[in-house]
């Protein structure tokens, strides 16, 4: 059976509300590939960790994984990784995010810290064409069979990452889908490199209490950050109550932190107003993760209260800055 080149789900001309969906199987891709590349009109889809973990399967012993990490959305717990007893090639991607290259040190700790079986890491970008002839250089040095799977959690860039990949050092036409949305890929996608290289892109990964997976689409291009993000410095003496738009309200006094968010995002102050909501006790050079958003960083010891309607799995970590 013919599978979409966009998503790698099976193709099916018999039910237009089923994925795969395609009027006429002498197409390359599904109907929804089709929407999302001609028009950005996206179909939310949710695939659970369950179905991910059964397609990986097909993963062998020897086989290289390369855990594409997206450096602005660490995920707090490695532990569905933690199964894979394979070579693990951490790759951070979205370099071009962060303002400096400082944190390179720190990642890392991060990877040695994760007690997966991790044998090297590499910062790149794929917007930016950063560090990708290293990516190749090193894929190659550490592989052990042909086959090389792209594996991480949703919205890693591990679609985009491949399709650079494609492009600059493959003849193939071909192109991967990509969006904003979580669960893009639905299926296993290989793409032969050259004769000796296979890389297999796969579905990601769902991390519990990502803002992505709740937020109203219409708000996913203004929270993913698309350029460099300018570090927002905020001083606060006394008590004040920070906004991140409607999104999610901050109570927090006496504290230097810096917001590392989508610059799309308006940050507000408010005065005279309490809220209800989880506390942290936070201590200097640490960071407040909230996925899918971004993360705050800590220059001086503050208490902070956090107000939200989204269900988020905020957490704590040493600065990444
Ligand atoms: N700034 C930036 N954004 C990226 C980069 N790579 C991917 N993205 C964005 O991240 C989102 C998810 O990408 P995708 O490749 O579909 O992720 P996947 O779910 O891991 O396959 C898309 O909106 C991409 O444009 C990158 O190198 N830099
Ligand atoms: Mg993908």
């Amino acid at each position: 059976m013919n599978k979409c080149s966009g998503c790698g789900i099976s193709l099916q001309n018999k039910d237009i509300n089923e994925l795969g969906y395609t009027k006429s199987l002498d197409n390359d891709l599904c109907e929804r590939c089709f929407r999302i590349k001609n028009y950005n009109d996206y179909k939310r889809v949710i695939k659970d960790n369950d179905y991910v973990l059964n397609l990986l399967k097909s993963i062998n012993k020897k086989d290289l994984i390369v855990l594409i990490v997206d450096i602005i959305n660490i995920p707090k717990s490695f532990e569905l990784i933690k199964n894979f007893k394979n070579d693990i090639f951490v790759v951070f991607s979205k370099a071009d995010l962060l303002p400096s290259e400082m944190y390179e040190k720190k990642l890392d700790k991060i990877c040695k810290s994760l007690d997966i079986n991790y044998v090297d890491k590499l910062c790149v970008s794929s917007n930016k064409n950063y560090n990708l002839d290293l990516l190749m250089k090193k894929i190659k040095e550490l592989k052990k069979t042909n086959n090389v799977y792209f594996i991480g959690f949703s919205n890693s860039g591990k679609s985009t990452l491949l399709n650079k990949i494609i492009y600059n050092y493959t003849d193939l036409n071909t192109t991967i889908t990509t969006s904003l949305l979580p669960s893009t890929t639905l299926d296993l996608i290989e793409i032969k490199i050259d004769e000796d290289l296979i890389i297999i892109d796969t579905p990601g990964l769902v991390e519990n209490g990502n803002l992505i997976d709740v937020i109203d689409k219409k708000y996913l291009s203004k929270i993913m950050p698309k350029k460099k993000i300018n570090p927002r410095i905020y001083q606060i003496k006394g008590t004040q109550i920070i906004n991140i738009e409607d999104i999610i309200t901050f109570e927090i006094s006496d504290a230097n932190i810096v917001f590392y968010i989508s610059n799309d995002l308006k940050i507000t102050r408010e005065y005279n107003k309490t809220i209800t909501g989880k506390s942290f006790s936070l201590n200097k050079n640490k960071d407040l993760v909230i996925p899918g958003l971004g993360f705050i960083e800590f220059k001086s010891n503050a208490n902070i209260k956090i107000e939200t309607k989204y269900d988020l799995d905020i957490y704590e970590r040493d600065s990444l800055i």
